[in-house]
């Protein structure tokens, strides 16, 4: 299986880093998603760019899982094919990366994270997701981001498998926050009761990240 230790600060990491601390690329506006589908200082992109830490772990479907933990009623570990057995969601939403780049109508199919929620019996004092990659990454979500109506554990996109590049075999798509809060190669989710800050949220990065507040950096 693909190392599972956290990664190691490459220069990528500490340029990124040093971004959040000198406030770079922040416009100072504030808009509503209802009224501006770009949230400010994001341009359009109509390639997907490929963004991770360097490493792009290799997973077979076969030796996959998805291991559910914590606060829930029954802790799963879930093989590729209980996984493709659960409710089936289709989802089009907008992708924004922190680093400015937004993407309009990707075409996901996966499982709603509603449906993932009901499945393992998400006990009420949850209010918090950390979620755990295959390439070392962690992010933390509140679980009502976690839970918005368009956010969905993805497989595929635009009817294709997602491409390991791009997280495959399945990853987070969490549309109305910055993208970097969207895992790829998940292998963990893990509910609590307390909020576990991520490898970027430990670097300067926002905690929430909503990408019409700018909230880019902490
Ligand atoms: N496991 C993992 N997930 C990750 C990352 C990562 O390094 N590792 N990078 C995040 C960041 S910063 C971005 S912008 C998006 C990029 O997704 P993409 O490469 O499919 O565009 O993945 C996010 N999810
Ligand atoms: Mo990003």
């Amino acid at each position: 299986m693909p190392n599972q230790d956290p990664p190691a600060d490459s220069k990528l990491t500490r340029t990124k880093a040093q971004w959040a601390e000198t406030g770079k690329f922040l416009t100072g506006r504030h808009a509503r998603p209802e009224e501006e589908r770009l949230p400010p200082g994001q341009h359009l992109v109509t390639s997907w760019p490929v963004l991770d830490l360097g490493q792009t772990p290799q997973v077979p479907r076969a030796a996959w899982r998805l291991e559910i933990a914590g606060a829930v009623d029954r802790p799963l570990s879930w093989t590729w094919p209980e996984f493709s057995a659960l409710p089936q969601s289709r989802k089009t939403s907008d992708i924004h990366c922190v680093t400015t780049w937004s993407r309009y109508d990707n075409h996901w199919e996966g499982v709603a994270t509603r449906d993932l929620i009901d499945a393992a019996g998400v006990r009420p004092d949850a209010a918090f997701v950390l979620l755990t990659s295959h390439d070392g990454y962690t992010t933390n979500l509140a679980l009502a981001d976690f839970a918005d109506a368009e956010a969905l554990i993805a497989h595929s996109w635009e009817g294709e498998p997602l491409t390991p590049e791009h997280g495959g075999p399945a990853r987070l798509v969490v549309p109305h926050l910055y993208f970097w809060k969207s895992a790829k190669w998940l292998r963990r989710i893990e509910f609590a009761t307390q909020d576990h800050p991520g490898f970027w949220e430990v670097r300067g990065y926002h905690n929430r990240g909503d990408p019409w507040a700018e909230q880019r950096y902490s």
